[in-house]
């Protein structure tokens, strides 16, 4: 294929006269041709992957490294005159999902298509992906998200369903993204949609729409806002949607190859991504009897053939729904949900095993433990803190079920896609195998003392640094310096993850350069989190942040030393510039509540050194590198359950005891934040630290402020600080998602 004169008939002109927009819809449409040309979606048995998100990113560089086509259209338009990173620029990121688990899923159809196996994603089509965040008077405002354009990578299908759900039918169309795995096949995002989808009931700039206009609401966004009862029904709604559909679809296909649906788990394997797909399990239950079969062949048939994925121990995130709810909603399932609920109090007489409670809640989780035949957890510690405390009666009675896979990243867009430097200097030195078989980075171990290489790497760490310096600097012009320690912590906002203990940080050394001790590498602390809309405190953390923001940038005593940025709408694009440049990874969040993580593998990948608790993947982090190549501090999981379960933790009496800790929680309503901040906002922070503090900032706080500094005393080090950073790149391949994924088919799907 002549590249340029294909690309040159899609655009209808010679490249060097294209607009970077029409570029891009022209690569767009090669990117899809070629995909089709590769379709391989066969093979008797599939992994059917359902998920409320698919954190999927801009796709054009992604699909084409992995079509093997990058180098060449790069330097093609270098020809004509044109930058493959300014096309990219014009493409809007479908941000459908929230983070973590939208991310995770997301690498995982990556890894499904570059291991070649048979499997496809099925979710919604969210016309607005997450909303986007703006900032104005330090606060987080919320406006809508649009990345659904005439042309994008979605492609509308025929495959159509009428869904019944409490009051109406739906008609449901199905758009599909082609999922092109690096040098392999090419299978399927299954993203369905209502016919009847009005997005002009949103207003521009807002996200507030009419909720109880299902037919022209239900797919405008992802996880709408759930503080009132009609958001709760309209997320019940979304979720029956999703899995009518997806149930329909799979009992579709596997009929076409030969199931008699007796057989169903002969062709299909469904992965219930946390418990938004739960009710896939009645729904193909209530299908099953539809077409003749008994309900206890139905329940038997469904439980082979469904496995489900635990992300989250935090009680909030295990959905239970009001029964009330779902006999709105959904009528055509509660008697199947009562008689699942019938034949566990049959069997068991532990209330906590039940289905339906004592106040008619549903209770999601424990539908798929009872009726799946497998349950993971994400992380080593995660699985052992499931097994031992949070789901210990299940495990009890289903010892079998319970398994571990830890996360992984997709290596193709964390490391080729987003830090190309980085990447042809691993080529350089142990060749290209890595890029298929990520166990290979540990050859880069022989390196370790060889001061060239550690130059090298130093070299590109500044690079980044620079790069994303000019990145910010043209979306929110601020100023950072190149040459501080970039300290990064971007993920969701939740007090959990512990955001405001970072920003507690920021204080100290406030207060510090105040009195005098100035550091001797400045330090730039950079967050990047979007809060809930309804999250009020999660929201005061950010107006904390941005007060800090404000304060000490502008401070001239401070700001050669110390600055503070909290990026304005954090999303994959911007994680794709920030990992890079990172120095130090903060993974602070509190022992036991963290189930895995992932940002923290993508830093650790881009030779950030972590800072982080041992929690989640970061323990596994830590067994891999050693103690001298990560910071760990705090308390353990162990502890800090003791504590919740002998709720004998009082933020207060660390508050009274420890002087240093009162004045830097004090400076959150002394006079230099009340004079540029919202003081309703500050007042009520600084109380729920003080008074409440429910993911304990403050028990970590001293510790957290002495491995930091010795974190910072380390980087001075220059070519010591390089071998950490060596060390840490050669130890990641076991966070590749094809390792996740072989994991998951060798012990789960058995493809
Ligand atoms: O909070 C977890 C995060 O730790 C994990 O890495 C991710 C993928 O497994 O899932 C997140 N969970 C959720 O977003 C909701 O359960």
């Amino acid at each position: 294929m002549n590249l340029s004169n294909v690309l040159e008939t899609k655009c209808g002109k010679d490249i060097a006269s294209c607009t970077n927009e029409e570029i891009y819809f022209g690569l767009l449409s090669l990117v899809d041709e070629l995909a089709n040309q590769k379709q391989s979606n066969k093979g008797k048995k599939k992994v059917y992957y359902i998920s409320a998100e698919f954190l999927i990113g801009k796709l054009l560089s992604n699909n084409l490294i992995n079509l093997g086509i990058y180098e060449e259209v790069k330097s093609v338009l270098e020809e004509n005159g044109k930058n493959l990173s300014d096309v990219e620029e014009v493409e809007p990121e479908p941000s459908l999902g929230n983070g973590g688990l939208g991310r995770l899923a997301a690498c995982f159809l990556d890894s499904i298509a570059t291991l070649g196996l048979n499997g496809d994603g099925i979710g919604l089509n969210y016309h607005f992906g997450l909303f986007k965040q703006v900032f104005k008077d330090k606060l987080q405002l919320e406006q809508k998200n649009e990345w659904i354009e005439k042309n994008s990578w979605l492609n509308k299908t025929d495959v159509t369903y009428d869904i019944e759900c409490g009051g109406f039918k739906l008609k449901s169309r199905l758009y599909d993204i082609n999922v092109i795995g690096y040098n392999n096949r090419v299978n399927k995002l299954h993203l369905f949609d209502v016919e009847t989808i009005d997005e002009s009931i949103v207003k521009d700039g807002s996200i507030n729409f009419d909720k109880e206009d299902i037919p022209k609401n239900l797919t405008l966004f992802l996880y709408p806002d759930d503080s009132d009862e009609d958001g709760r029904l309209l997320r019940v709604y979304q979720q029956y949607f999703m899995v009518s559909n997806a149930a329909r679809l799979i009992l579709d296909e596997c009929e076409a190859k030969g199931s008699n649906l007796y057989d169903l788990y002969d062709y299909a394997v469904i992965q219930i991504n946390d418990t938004h797909p739960t009710m896939v399990i009645p729904e193909l239950i209530r299908l099953l009897n539809e077409r003749g079969i008994s309900m206890d062949d139905a329940i038997e048939i469904v439980s082979k053939t469904c496995a489900y994925t635990n992300h989250t121990i935090l009680a909030e995130a295990l959905e239970k729904w009001p029964m009330s709810y779902l006999e709105k909603a959904v009528p055509n399932l509660i008697d199947i949900i009562r008689e699942l609920d019938k034949r566990v109090r049959e069997k068991y007489e532990d209330k906590d095993l039940y289905i339906i409670d004592e106040d008619n809640r549903v209770h999601m989780a424990r539908i798929d433990i009872h009726y799946c035949f497998s349950v993971n957890g994400v992380a080593s510690l995660h699985t052992e803190i499931l097994e031992k405390n949070e789901l210990n009666n299940f495990y009890e009675i289903y010892p079998e079920k319970f398994n571990n896979k830890t996360n992984g990243i997709t290596f193709r867009r964390w490391l080729m896609h987003c830090n190309h430097e980085l990447t042809n200097l691993i080529e350089d030195l142990i060749g290209d195998g890595f890029k298929t078989d990520a166990n290979e980075l540990e050859k880069l171990g022989e390196y370790v003392d060889n001061k060239d290489v550690l130059q090298k790497l130093l070299n590109i760490k500044f690079d980044n640094k620079v790069e994303l310096k000019n990145y910010i600097k043209q979306h929110q012009g601020i100023e950072i310096n190149e040459n501080s320690i970039f300290d990064i912590q971007i993920k969701r906002l939740h007090e959990y993850k512990r955001q405001q203990m970072n920003a507690l940080y920021v204080i100290y050394k406030y207060l510090e350069i105040k009195n005098g001790n100035i550091p001797s590498t400045p330090i730039t602390v950079i967050f990047g989190a979007k809060a809930a809309p309804a999250y009020t405190i999660a929201k005061d953390i950010i107006h904390l942040i941005l007060c800090l923001q404000e304060l000490i940038n502008n401070d001239e005593e401070v700001n050669k030393y110390l600055n503070v940025v909290m990026v304005e709408n954090y999303n994959v694009t911007y994680a794709e510039k920030l990992i890079p440049a990172c120095d130090i990874s903060e993974q602070i969040s509190l022992a036991s509540k963290e189930a895995s993580g992932t940002g923290n593998m993508k830093f650790m990948l881009n030779g950030a050194l972590t800072l982080g608790t041992e929690d989640g993947a970061n323990v596994e982090i830590h067994e891999l590198v050693g103690d001298d190549n990560i910071f760990i501090f705090g308390k353990d999981s162990e502890t800090v359950i003791k504590h919740y379960e002998n709720g004998d933790y009082e933020s207060i009496d660390i508050y009274a005891r420890n002087p240093k800790i009162k004045d830097v929680v004090d400076f959150i309503i002394g006079k230099e934040l009340m004079s540029i901040g919202n003081a309703e906002s500050l007042i009520r922070l600084f109380k729920e630290i003080v008074k409440k503090d429910w993911f304990m900032a403050l028990l970590d706080l001293e510790d957290y402020i002495k491995t930091k500094e010795l974190a910072f005393k380390e980087y001075e080090d220059r070519e010591n600080w390089a071998k950490k950073m060596l060390i840490n790149i050669s130890k990641a391949g076991y966070f590749s998602s094809d390792r996740t994924i072989n994991d998951y088919n060798n012990d789960i799907w058995k493809l």
